[in-house]
C-alpha cells in the first residue's frame, strides 16, 4: 500500500480533523464520518489525521507503547463492508488489566475483539516478511481489543477509520506468553463468550492466513508513514472473529487454545 498520494488537504486542515477525532474520542461523543465533509480524502491524508492525533496524546503525556493491526480477517472485513486491512497507535493510557472490571461510561459503543499480540524483541524497518517478525518476536499472548468507532451507528469508510485511529480504545493483554514458534498460531483456536454464552468462534488462521503477516502489513505502512516498530513493542495482529458489542454488566471471555484465556466485566 503506497501513502505517498498528492496533498489535497493542508496541513491545518489535518489538524482540525485531528482535534474533531480526538474531542469524540475524549468526550464519547459520535461524530459523522469525516469524508462527509471531505468526499475526496485520501488513505495517505487518513493517516496524516492519525499521525496528528498520535502526536497529541503524546503531547499531552501519553506514551506510545505499540501498535494494532484492524480488519485482517475476513469476518470484520465482512462485518464492517470495508476490504483493506489499516492500522492504529496503541498508548500506555488505554490498557487495561486481565480480569477486572472496564468502565465504559467513557465509550460511545464499545464492542471487542480476540486477538494474538507479539512483543517485539527488536526494531522491525521497511518492508518485512513475516518470517522476520516471527524471528524479531520475543513471545506472544492472547489479548482482548476494546474498540469504539467515534462514527454515529459504526458506520464509516476505511479513510474515516483510519483517521478515529482504526477505532482504537483499550486493550487487554493476558493469558500466557509463549515463544511464537512454540504454537502453529494458524492453528490457535479462540472460543468468545458472551455473558457465558458462546458468540464467535475462530483461528489464528482467519487473520491474513497467519497472524505475523498482519505484523508484516503493519510494518510496511509504518514505513509508508516513515516510522520503524521499535524493539519492545505490543502490536496486536486483528480480530480473529467479528466484534461483539457489550454494555454495562456484561462479561466476555475469551478461550485461546494453549494460550490460557482473559475476562473483563463491563461497568458503567
Ligand atoms: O481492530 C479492528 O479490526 C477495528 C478496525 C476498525 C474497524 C472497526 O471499528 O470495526
Ligand atoms: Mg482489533
Amino acid at each position: 500500500m503506497s501513502l505517498d498520494n498528492p496533498k489535497t488537504l493542508n496541513d491545518e486542515a489535518i489538524i482540525r480533523l485531528a482535534e474533531r477525532v480526538e474531542t469524540a474520542q475524549r468526550y464519547a461523543t459520535p461524530i459523522h464520518k469525516l469524508t462527509q465533509d471531505y468526499p475526496d480524502m485520501t488513505l495517505s491524508e487518513a493517516y496524516r489525521v492519525q499521525t496528528a492525533l498520535r502526536r497529541s496524546y503524546e503531547a499531552r503525556g501519553q506514551r506510545v507503547i505499540g501498535w494494532k493491526a484492524g480488519l485482517t480477517s475476513k469476518p470484520k472485513m465482512a462485518q464492517m463492508g470495508v476490504s483493506t486491512p489499516g492500522v492504529g497507535f496503541l498508548t500506555d493510557a488505554m490498557e487495561r488489566p486481565a480480569n477486572r472490571k472496564i468502565t465504559v461510561s467513557d465509550l460511545i459503543h464499545p464492542r471487542v475483539e480476540a486477538e494474538i499480540a507479539f512483543v517485539t524483541k527488536s526494531e522491525l524497518s521497511g518492508k518485512v516478511t513475516a518470517e522476520q517478525v516471527m524471528a524479531a518476536t520475543d513471545y506472544v499472548q492472547p489479548a482482548l481489543e476494546v474498540i469504539d468507532s467515534r462514527f454515529s451507528g459504526f458506520k464509516f469508510d476505511l479513510e474515516s477509520v483510519i483517521a478515529d485511529n482504526s477505532s482504537s480504545a483499550r486493550y487487554v493483554p493476558g493469558g500466557r506468553m509463549i515463544r511464537p514458534d512454540a504454537l502453529d498460531l494458524r492453528t490457535v483456536g479462540v472460543v468468545l463468550e458472551h455473558n457465558g454464552e458462546i458468540a464467535q468462534i475462530g483461528a489464528g488462521a482467519e487473520v491474513l492466513g497467519h497472524p505475523a503477516e498482519a505484523i508484516a502489513m503493519l510494518v510496511g505502512v509504518l514505513d509508508d508513514m516513515g516510522e520503524v516498530l521499535p524493539a519492545g513493542s505490543f502490536v496486536m495482529a486483528g480480530a480473529i472473529t467479528a466484534a461483539v458489542a457489550v454494555k454495562p454488566g456484561d462479561t466476555i471471555t475469551a478461550r485461546f487454545y494453549e494460550m490460557g484465556s482473559i475476562t473483563v466485566t463491563f461497568t458503567e
